[in-house]
């Protein structure tokens, strides 16, 4: 059945019916609060391209953190100061494909679950599989666990269908189960031998995994209100706002913000149960509603990062409301080595500020990134924000007809079932480049303003691609290994990879070039 863009999101009201559960109340408010400037962005989306037909997906979205006692804990701490950014993407996923004309089924009950893709009971201990109704599933990491115990065998032939939400993402070389045990990359999440470009993350990490994002609150007002919109009409107040819902993240950082408050009049949105543990300088809100949060945001001239939630959509928010990001940064970086929250995580990323999207590809002046621990270090920022204008900023990839594109481009080609070679991005689009020892194609690709692109791989791993690079082998490899295809200068060696699972953007050592798949950005 052939689909279009939606101009209502009335079916997806009747899916996410439960209010009942803070998590889906907290992603129903965010979907109507939204819902106007999304229906304009599928509008404009629909003017200005002649491909917005696609064939209409039977689509289940199952966030396994609010289901079963995993989602006991998370939905106990909504309204506590608990994480939020998972439901601002759950909620922004499901009125994008709302939009783009598919048919959503949304659950957060394990029992539901059954029912909808389980085996049904049969004679004796012989459960009868039945077909899978749904095109795509849309889960988490807990919810992969839960999926497997409904499926049975059913999930392996299945899997290609899954779609994972996966914050911080995860890189081929902890997503294979041997290698990863054999290579020191076992992890307490990776190892389910998908696609790595199943895994879908909040922020571009690894071009590995798919990019899925979210939409920053202020960009769609922008869109809607094209005309009306100012943004020398954003009156600020000289305050800043401390970015830490819960205690535990102010603590070892009083010295931190206490300079901050000699300039500014310093706000926060801290859950706080027990009488104020916080400096009593600061003028606390107790955790906000979001649309009061963000009116808060509105007013303040700088958001300031305590170091912890890592990664979360309140700074790309808070930018787009016209404040400055102040951040620490982290020396020697945070990583799954040095640190208890990413231990475990399926990642070797190299953490080095609280939050590095905003670090490198905004930066200055809407973000500054300092040593906390250096009182005139954070002074000098201070005073230097104060002191420049900084407009509403929103990232293309973060509004509303930037998320429908690139969702839309994801459900059209992205086809893992397919037993071929991936034909998107073409091969017209490859730009090989051999890299320097040491560097993964991540950084490589990047350095040329270029994107490593994991489907162009196959492209070049072949021997026709070293002699294409002036390499000339005196021995050729085939191995499982997740730096191939790489040229070793030492006896020049070249190595193809055996494994299409292990093909990343990540990963580099002292002694490999590797082969780099790049692309143009968009
Ligand atoms: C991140 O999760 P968080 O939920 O802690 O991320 P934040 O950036 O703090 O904010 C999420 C949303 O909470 C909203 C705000 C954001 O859209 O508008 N909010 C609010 O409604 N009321 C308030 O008083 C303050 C904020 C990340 F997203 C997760 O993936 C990680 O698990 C977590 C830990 O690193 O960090």
């Amino acid at each position: 059945k052939k689909t279009g863009i939606r101009t209502s999101l009335s079916s997806l009201y009747e899916a996410i019916s439960n209010t009942s559960s803070p998590a889906v109340k907290f992603i129903r408010t965010r979907v109507e609060r939204m819902s106007e400037r999304w229906i304009q962005a599928g509008l404009k989306m629909r003017q200005s391209s002649n491909k917005t037909v696609s064939t209409q997906m039977r689509v289940l979205l199952y966030p396994g953190a609010l289901a079963g006692n995993v989602g006991q804990h998370f939905e106990a701490m909504v309204e506590r100061g608990g994480p939020l950014g998972e439901l601002v993407q759950w909620a922004d996923l499901s009125v994008c494909l709302t939009i783009l004309g598919h048919d959503l089924t949304f659950s957060t009950s394990k029992h539901q679950l059954h029912s909808l893709i389980g085996a049904a009971p049969g004679r004796g201990s012989c459960p009868i599989q039945r077909p899978l109704t749904f095109d795509l599933i849309y889960t988490d990491y807990h919810g992969l666990a839960h999926l497997q115990g409904a499926m049975g065998l059913a999930f392996q032939h299945y899997q290609c269908r899954f779609r994972i939400l996966d914050s911080f993402g995860t890189e081929p070389a902890f997503n294979f189960p041997s290698y990863a045990r054999s290579h020191g990359f076992n992890t307490l999440w990776g190892s389910w031998s998908l696609q790595p470009l199943q895994y879908m993350t909040m922020f571009p990490h690894t071009p590995d995994n798919s990019f899925l994002g979210f939409v920053s609150e202020e960009a769609v007002k922008k869109e809607l209100r094209e005309d009306e919109f100012k943004p020398e009409g954003y009156k600020k107040d000289k305050i800043a706002v401390v970015y830490g819902k819960q205690d535990y993240m102010w603590q070892g950082k009083s010295g931190y913000v206490k300079v901050i408050s000699e300039e500014l009049e310093t706000h926060a949105t801290v859950y706080q149960p027990h009488p104020s543990t916080l400096p009593s300088f600061i003028k606390n809100h107790g955790l906000l509603t979001q649309e009061h949060f963000l009116g808060l945001l509105r007013r303040a001239k700088v958001f300031v990062g305590l170091g912890f939630p890592y990664e979360g959509p309140a700074p790309i928010e808070a930018i787009a409301l016209g404040c400055v990001f102040l951040q620490p940064k982290f020396d020697p970086p945070h990583s799954s080595e040095n640190n208890d929250f990413y231990k475990g995580k399926p990642t070797t990323r190299q953490i080095s500020s609280q939050h590095p999207y905003a670090e490198e590809f905004i930066g200055k002046p809407y973000v500054w990134t300092v040593n906390v621990t250096n009182k005139t270090d954070i002074q000098e920022a201070v005073k230097a924000i104060l002191s420049t204008e900084v407009k509403p900023f929103t990232p293309q990839e973060f509004t509303c007809v930037g998320m429908l594109e690139r969702v839309h481009g994801y459900i059209t080609h992205q086809n893992f079932c397919s037993k071929s070679v991936p034909t998107w991005p073409p091969e017209s689009a490859l730009r090989m480049h051999l890299g320097p020892l040491g560097q993964s194609c991540i950084s490589v690709c990047r350095r040329s303003s270029l994107l490593c692109e994991p489907a162009l791989f196959y492209h070049l791993n072949t021997p026709a691609a070293f002699t294409r690079l002036g390499l000339a082998c005196s021995s050729t490899v085939q191995e499982v290994n997740h730096m191939f295809p790489s040229y070793s200068p030492w006896g020049r060696r070249c190595g193809l990879q055996q494994e299409p699972l292990l093909f990343s953007c990540a990963g580099s050592d002292s002694s490999h070039r590797r082969l780099c798949p790049c692309r143009a950005t968009i």
